[in-house]
């Protein structure tokens, strides 16, 4: 059975009650006035609407070893003009930019104030396994609890956001996500553009109610196809616009949606550099027109305006995209450039960024097959969660699904080829290479040729990934549909 079959099974519309209690009043109340439908796209989620692109790029302060993060309902204004209540760390919906140098020891206190319990995962940074935000590693309402480690890693971007099972894509839509820079000495001497020109941005899609203000209150559709927005916002903001001169710019960008996937791509369709990925820089840079960015994965990005005469917009837009049942069918702008500086770029494009040494087959241990997708069989009655599943299993914190030997290097297969919506799988405690995709695009894209944490696996797709595992204790991967992850499709695996 597909989604479709699935779905006209159950009853469209059908209200799943996923979430536990409201954190935030009138969460609850599904504002169907809100969900803009295009006609013919009933089950594609909502379609996107624009608003003008006159709303200044914001970018959240920038904070580095130590510091305080609590999750809090704040006042913030997505929409120009209407202050809403969110969730945030600080004093907007999204938390400071965590800037550090590899090898230093970050401690960061954070405190709960939410009326639920709540926790911190740092996506992207290599920790020991009880400072990684684990399911199981809850802070209750009222509760603190300090992050502290010491990175060794890559420089790279990497975010944080909460990790409460089945709570996570409800905390992390209403406000509650950061951006974390991770800097080296190797990637300074290549001289990227810094400073104003690099943007570090979060993009996300919410679901906006008529206060301007985030809800979060998945029917079974979103459940099944991520919990999508009409509104698309840059770094908190809707219809955001960032003044550029005339020279090369570094966009890194994460994908902080529940479910949305961009197509990223400019609106003239110039050509622009990536240079990294999750982990970090590519060896290197590949040019493109297009790149796909799922939830939870990173793109590190040269745009240059160099040619484009001063006075002219131009657009990051998100492009159609086919392959995903559920969305990809329009293309809609994200963020407004404006040339309006005349600017000698010194800048010159590194042929070579860094080294990205594979991971060799024959050093694998083992190959761990993972069929991912949605378990229809043995279903009693109408299911209202629990659909969606790894190797047939929904998540239990108190089971271990896989051992791994610590330092051991293995294969990793997602299969999706049975099903018909994207997962993007994430691991935590490692990153990893992609070794081959079979199966629907057949390929693997520029971002996919450096160190990765997050891989988008589409319907009909077989995915091989290798990883070294040099992080002991216990870890999670998971679909990184913040949906489908709420809804069981996450594993414990235990390094030792
Ligand atoms: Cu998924």
């Amino acid at each position: 059975m597909n989604r479709q079959d699935f779905l006209k099974t159950l009853g469209l519309g059908a209200v799943a009650s996923v979430t536990g209690s409201s954190l935030l009043t009138g969460c609850n109340t599904h504002d169907m006035s809100a969900v803009n439908m295009t006609p013919g796209m009933e089950n594609m989620g909502p379609s996107v609407t624009e608003i003008p692109f006159t709303t200044p790029l914001r970018f959240p302060e920038t904070i580095t070893n130590t510091g305080q993060l609590t999750a809090k309902s704040v006042i913030d204004a997505i929409l120009p003009g209407k202050n809403a209540r969110v969730l945030g760390y600080r004093g907007g919906m999204l938390g400071p930019t965590i800037r550090v140098q590899n090898g230093s020891d970050v401690s960061l206190r954070f405190t709960n104030n939410l009326d639920e319990e709540s926790n911190i995962h740092w996506h992207g940074l290599l920790v020991p396994a009880e400072m990684d935000g684990h399911p199981t590693q809850l802070v209750q309402a009222g509760g603190s609890f300090t992050y502290s480690f010491r990175l060794n890693q890559a420089a790279n971007m990497a975010w944080y956001h909460p990790h409460p099972h089945e709570k996570t894509g409800k905390q992390a839509n209403l406000g509650l996500a950061g951006m974390i820079i991770v800097e080296t000495p190797a990637e300074r001497a290549l001289n990227l553009p810094s400073g104003s020109y690099e943007l570090p941005m979060v993009i996300q899609d919410k679901r906006l109610d008529g206060n301007g203000a985030p809800t979060y209150s998945p029917s079974m559709d979103d459940v099944m196809m991520g919990y999508m927005g009409e509104t698309i916002i840059v770094n908190g903001v809707a219809g955001a616009v960032q003044p550029v001169s005339t020279r090369m710019y570094r966009l890194r960008i994460v994908n902080g949606s529940n479910g949305r996937i961009y197509n990223l791509a400019l609106s003239n369709n110039a050509p622009f550099w990536v240079i990294g990925s999750d982990g970090g820089l590519l060896s290197a840079p590949e040019q493109t027109t297009a790149l796909l960015l799922s939830p939870g994965e990173r793109a590190d990005l040269l745009v240059d305006f160099s040619k484009v005469p001063v006075g002219t917009d131009v657009f990051l837009k998100s492009d159609t995209f086919t392959g995903a049942s559920s969305q990809g069918g329009q293309a809609f702008n994200i963020l407004k450039f404006t040339v309006n500086k005349a600017e000698t770029d010194p800048f010159q494009l590194p042929a070579a960024l860094g080294m990205v040494s594979p991971l060799s087959t024959a050093s694998a241990t083992k190959t761990r097959l993972f069929d991912i997708g949605i378990a229809m069989e043995g279903m009693n009655g109408m299911p209202m969660r629990g659909m969606h599943t790894i190797g047939g299993k929904t998540y239990l914190g108190s089971r271990i699904d896989e051992t791994v030997k610590l330092g051991d290097t293995e294969i990793w297969e997602f299969d999706n080829s049975k099903g018909d919506e994207p997962h993007p799988m994430h691991l935590h405690g490692t990153f990893f290479q992609v070794l081959n995709r079979v199966g629907g695009r057949n390929t693997l894209y520029a971002t996919e040729k450096g160190w990765k944490d997050t891989v988008l696996v589409m319907p009909g797709e077989r995915v091989r990934i290798i990883a070294q595992f040099t992080k002991p204790g216990l870890f999670v991967f998971h679909c990184h549909n913040l949906e489908h992850e709420d809804d069981g499709m996450m594993l414990n695996f235990r390094v030792n």
